[in-house]
């Protein structure tokens, strides 16, 4: 059986680009794979939080796992850091890693040409730990959003350069892009990604947030004066990503979402975008609130760790013993 593995950095509450860019795939998937799903919770310490915050984050991440429908019996599910050799492998890889293929990481670009200051060691090397999360495993694919396509191509370089280097170590992985849906959009300002850790909550629909919030965030998006419900990123970026959200939780094609919708005025199209928003977010929250007081959690997490401990303890003896750095 094939490999996959992916992760979510809970820097925040999850919101619905986290689950259609990635969350419902690993669910879709993990019938057909041997499925390795972490919370990416060492990522998040790249730049400061408080320790109250992320802690809650983490928590309902799991809890968000599990209500979205990944199983412990049929994925690995566990914490990033409860498997030690992560960071252990991110070191080595990090040492492989050229400081030219850091600087030029789009986070990290980003940042430096927002003028960002104080930037921590561990923020500039966070792709080689990304890398090492992945490699571990020695995954085929990993299914994420089209933000970290970038990431991927890296682990790639990366596992083909220890393997032209010290011989056959690691698998070379593919990146899972979904067709619908790789990248939600920001609903206050489309030209950007929805993302957790943005200033204002208004673009951003949490799977947290109260049915009644998520319906008013819809029907409140950025849209245009064209009157027309048509699939067209470049002139109808807010249009458009209404219609990748409808397409994407009702599993439909793009086409598909855009005929339902002909002659549709922007008011009717939006509540109907609102509908089926109000009854993903009720199912998810439904079982939210069932799994978030129980033993679950726990067990998912211990079991998991298990699992992939002992897949990773093996990795990286070999990996010491090929380096020349065991006895
Ligand atoms: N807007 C999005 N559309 C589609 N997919 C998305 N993903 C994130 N945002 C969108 C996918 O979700 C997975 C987990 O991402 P992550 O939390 O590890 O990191 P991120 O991509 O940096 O997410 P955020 O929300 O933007 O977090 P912050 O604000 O902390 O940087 C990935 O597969 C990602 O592609």
């Amino acid at each position: 059986m094939k490999k996959m593995i992916s992760g979510i950095k809970p820097t925040g509450e999850l919101h619905i680009g986290n689950y259609i860019g990635a969350l419902r795939n690993f669910v879709k998937y993990q019938d057909d794979y041997d499925m390795y799903v972490f919370i990416a919770n060492l990522h998040t310490i790249t730049v400061p939080q408080d320790p109250i915050e992320i802690n809650k984050y983490l928590k309902d991440a799991i809890a968000l796992y599990l209500a979205c429908g990944l199983d412990k019996d049929r994925s690995t599910i566990f914490l990033q850091s409860d498997v030690l050799e992560h960071a252990n492998l991110g070191f080595i890889l990090a040492c492989h890693t050229y400081e030219g293929e850091l600087d030029r990481m789009t986070q990290y670009k980003d940042k430096k040409a927002k003028g960002a200051e104080g930037l921590s060691a561990g923020f500039y090397t966070y792709p080689s730990l990304m890398a090492a999360d992945i490699l571990m495993y020695d995954a085929d694919f990993v299914p994420v959003g089209d933000d970290q396509k970038q990431h991927v191509e890296l682990t790639r370089d990366l596992a083909q350069r220890m393997n032209n280097r010290y011989g056959d170590l690691f698998t070379v992985p593919e990146p899972l892009i979904s067709e619908v849906g790789a990248r939600i959009m920001d609903l206050q300002d489309p030209s950007r990604k929805m993302s957790k850790s943005d200033q204002s909550d208004k673009g951003c629909i949490y799977l947290l947030d109260s049915p009644k919030k998520a319906a008013k965030k819809i029907m409140s998006a950025q849209t245009d004066s064209l009157d027309q419900v048509k699939y067209d990123p470049e002139n109808q970026a807010g249009i458009s990503n209404l219609l990748t959200i409808y397409a994407a939780i009702k599993n439909i094609s793009l086409k598909e979402a855009e005929a339902l919708f002909t002659d549709y005025r922007y008011g009717d199209f939006k509540k109907a975008v609102a509908e089926v928003v109000v009854e993903l977010l009720e199912t998810i929250q439904g079982r939210y609130n069932e799994i978030i007081e129980t033993d679950i959690i726990a067990e998912t997490l211990n079991e998991g760790k298990i699992k992939a401990q002992k897949l990773a303890s093996a990795k990286l003896n070999k990996l010491n013993k090929t380096l020349g750095i065991q006895i």
